[in-house]
């Protein structure tokens, strides 16, 4: 990538490049003669990490000093990345860095490069949380992320034979140069045992919880630093221990396994993040983690508040806890045991500041992701918290009852407790009722959360939902990762960009301006040969890049539906071998993506792209005019290198299912055009960047339910369509794997008889709009001058917005914008 900036000053690069070099020798422990790449990343970091450290105690302090309301964001999830870049963008160090480290001999690319990513999430809601961290900083909001600290993140994927396979991924195994250790910093946390019930002085009865087991929470922080690093704040993730490390009297007596069975069974709860991302986990282990790091997260914000504030009932005053999804949501009733039990506090006083403190963030609609607990399992592990929740769920049933609607129907769909399928605690409803306010995550979102599964909470506080469409940090997603791009705009807004990111509106006015348009294209070009190049070191497919790049890029789901785009590729496919004299557009087709280990589907998905390509991209007649590649290991660094590369985003989920998305927002700040249905924040983009820079296709929301009460039979649909029907029989009679010709067999029959997530009933529109896409592609004046007005109109979905919206409507606490500090 270019330089970003100006020369940097001579002197402040060379005392840059003594202090990396003091690190070397004293911190890492190596000469500049022994010095690895890893070891040049350690110190790199370390003397950043240096000037990181000065500014976060001054914000600590800072926030001490001032009584400040501090935001607490409970997320099971961070996936935040490499930090390296990121550290030194918003240090403003970058560029005298680079140069320190070239008079060392040693290039900054490939110290970044070397730095593995912190994985600890599965997608678009754990990546949200980690633009959220950043933004807050960069608003000086007072802010503590909460989390646990997994050993092992997102599983490692590899392709072999075209199928995937997890591996362990070990992200800590070098050391990890941007966290502390808090010693100091431990809690128990309590599981299982009985409650006793105690006798007061004046009479009233007691709840004392005697818990059979107690793990510790030990904290490790990593500071997170806004831009211009103005300020910044911690991120707190927990790890478990046992209280014990070894039982030496098992030891002593030659069971030394045995002695160390409790120290395994504590550290399990912090040893993997869960992989799923919608299926529900429903093993003991994932509440474990759940409560674990809730009950940590509380006793550490109780913690501080009491020794700043000394009184417990000012806590809602001075401590905002979002939810991030129901993950966290077992914190309500913590929060209940902790002011009930611990403070005396009476239970409705209690339940108004719970309430007062709590919001909650929902992330998805599909109701095999929306958590319920089996309620003997919570009886066993958190017996005081049951009881809790049973007492919650009595005054809120009593309160509902004496409406004049209170039919049986209902009270059963508003209890905390579905007693549909074995009795279940709903955390949903837990944390709905224990929030002063609940939001969804885009406008089409937010609207369906009040019509479906939260219709009747809603009823019963109405105006408690509200919208809070998604944002993404630009730091980030646009000059970390496509700094040309970020350079070029910047020589148009100015170099207040990154503060205020809604003056790329000036930008506008450049795309009729062919000089500019020709310098925007040049920059993609440049970023699809460096794609090109990492795509032949990977997977040995050579890229021609003046291709349409059409990038399909998340966790593989049927609702994302790739098998959509799939089909359109083999239908593309079949007409170019039965017509190549005709003038085709070059394409190339990338997909990338996670599949749940146990989702037998989705991995079928995966393996049907890297067939589709194994055939496409050694066909002769294709001559190259398509190509299909599917990128293993997809993650937040790869998504940094195929953005920028892309002309195409596809953001195709069944309307309805997608809450927002946010990879379509990066899409378009970086100038892809997109083609979507009218899902998620796809809507908002098309109000934002306006009809004709957009392929809009499908079924809308409305329609999708409409046609599912009709049936899901995909037969009609495929008889109506012979390139439909082509495609399918081409897939389902084994020309992509002939050596297993039925592989396939079960995802054609699914799509022919029992097409939930409708992929036959959009497959013309989407089909047709592709060649809509085709027709522009040709004229490149008008794709250019769509792309600009893609970038043009993006500031609007910068995470600085969306928190500033929370600041302001959920949480009550100040924003300054950077640069004003
Ligand atoms: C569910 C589960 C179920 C149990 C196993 C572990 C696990 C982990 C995560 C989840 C919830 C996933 C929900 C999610 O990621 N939603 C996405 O949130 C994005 C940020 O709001 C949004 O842009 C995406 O549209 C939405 O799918």
């Amino acid at each position: 990538p270019a330089a970003t900036g100006q020369v940097p000053a001579a002197a402040e690069v060379a005392e840059i490049r003594d202090r990396i070099l003091e690190k070397l020798k004293h911190s890492v422990s190596k000469s500049v003669g022994s010095a690895t790449p890893h070891d040049w990343f350690i110190a790199t970091a370390l003397s950043v990490r240096d000037k990181i450290v000065e500014s976060w105690l001054t914000s600590i302090d800072t926030a001490k000093k001032t009584g400040r309301k501090r935001v607490y964001y409970l997320s099971l999830e961070f996936l935040i990345g490499r930090l390296l870049i990121d550290a030194l963008t918003n240090m403003e160090l970058i560029d005298q860095t680079r140069a320190a480290l070239a008079e060392l001999g040693v290039d900054l690319e490939a110290l970044r490069e070397v730095e593995p990513d912190a994985a600890l999430g599965n997608g678009g809601l754990g990546r949200l949380a980690a633009c959220f961290m950043e933004s807050m900083a960069t608003l000086s909001i007072a802010a503590y992320g909460y989390g646990i600290r997994y050993d092992h993140g997102l599983f490692r994927q590899r392709i072999k034979d075209g199928r995937q396979l997890e591996y362990p991924e070990d992200w800590l195994s070098y050391g990890n140069p941007w966290e502390f250790q808090r010693p100091e910093l431990v809690y128990g946390v309590g599981f299982s045992g009985h409650i006793e019930t105690q006798t007061l002085p004046d009479g009233e009865l007691k709840q004392v919880w005697m818990p059979g087991e107690t793990v510790q929470a030990l904290a490790y922080d990593t500071p997170i630093a806004g831009w211009r690093g103005a300020h910044i704040n911690t991120l707190r993730l927990w790890a478990a221990r046992a209280a014990d490390p070894l039982r030496l009297d098992k030891f002593n007596s030659g069971d030394h396994v045995g002695a160390l069975m409790d120290q395994v069974r504590a550290e399990s709860i912090s040893k993997v993040l869960y992989p799923g991302d919608t299926s529900p986990a429903g093993q003991e282990l994932r509440l474990r983690q759940e409560y674990f790091f809730a009950s940590a997260s509380l006793q550490d914000l109780v913690r501080r508040h009491m020794s700043l504030f000394g009184d417990i009932k000012t806590l809602a005053d001075k401590a905002a806890i979002q939810l991030n999804d129901t993950h966290p949501a077992i914190a309500v009733a913590e929060l209940m045991h902790i002011l009930v039990d611990r403070y005396d506090i009476p239970w409705n006083k209690s339940w108004a500041i719970t309430k007062a403190t709590f919001s909650y963030t929902n992330h998805t609609l599909l109701p095999e992701a929306l958590e319920t607990w089996p309620v003997p399992l919570m009886e066993r592990l958190l017996p005081r918290h049951m009881q809790i929740i049973y007492l919650i769920n009595a005054l809120h049933l009593e309160k509902v009852g004496k409406g004049p609607d209170a039919s049986g129907a209902r009270l059963a769909a508003l209890s905390l407790i579905d007693e549909s399928h074995g009795r279940r605690v709903r955390m949903g409803h837990l944390a709905f009722l224990g929030s002063h306010k609940v939001n969804g995550v885009s406008a089409l979102h937010s609207d369906l959360m009040k019509t479906t599964v939260f219709r009747d909470l809603e009823s019963v506080e109405p105006g408690k939902i509200t919208n809070k469409t998604n944002g993404i940090t630009f730091r980030r997603w646009l000059k970390e990762a496509n700094p040309s791009l970020t350079s070029l705009l910047t020589e148009v807004v100015g170099d207040t960009l990154l503060d205020d990111a809604t003056i790329l509106e000036k930008v506008a006015p450049y795309a009729d301006d062919s000089a500019f348009t020709e310098r925007y294209a040049a920059i993609r070009r440049a970023n699809k040969v460096a794609l090109s190049a990492l795509v032949r070191d990977r997977i040995g497919v050579k890229l021609d890049p003046d291709a349409l790049f059409d990038v399909h890029i998340k966790r593989i789901h049927e609702y994302k539906r790739q098998i959509l785009n799939i089909l359109e590729t083999v239908a593309i496919f079949e007409e170019i071998r039965a017509q190549s004299f005709r003038e085709w557009i070059p394409r190339v087709k990338i997909f990338a993506g996670k599949a749940a280990a146990s989702y037998t589907t989705a991995k079928l998905i995966i393996q049907l792209a890297n067939d589709v390509g194994k055939v496409v991209n050694s066909d002769p007649t294709v001559r190259g005019l398509l190509k299909v590649v599917f990128l293993p290991n997809y993650n937040v660094s790869l998504a940094e290198r195929i953005i920028p590369a892309a002309d195409l985003s596809e953001q195709i989920s069944t309307a309805g299912m997608e809450a927002s998305g946010t990879g379509n927002m990066k899409f378009a700040l970086n100038g892809a055009l997109t083609i979507g249905t009218l899902d998620g924040a796809n809507v908002e983009i098309l109000e934002k960047v306006g009809a004709p820079n957009i392929f809009i296709f499908g079924l809308t929301a409305d329609q999708v339910e409409a046609k599912r009460t009709q049936g899901i039979s995909g037969q009609e649909a495929i008889a109506r369509s012979q390139r439909l029907s082509e495609a399918l029989e081409s897939i389902a009679s084994g020309v992509f794997s002939p050596e297993q010709p039925d592989r396939y067999r079960p995802l054609v029959d699914a799509l022919t008889y029992n097409d939930f997530f409708l992929v036959t009933a959009d497959f013309d529109s989407y089909y047709n709009t592709q060649r809509d896409v085709f027709k522009r592609w040709r004229d490149k004046k008008s794709w250019w001058r769509s792309a600009v007005i893609n970038t043009s109109n993006m500031g609007w979905f910068s995470s600085d917005r969306t928190i500033t919206e929370y600041a302001q409507e959920i949480w009550n606490v100040p924003t300054t914008p950077p640069g004003r500090n």
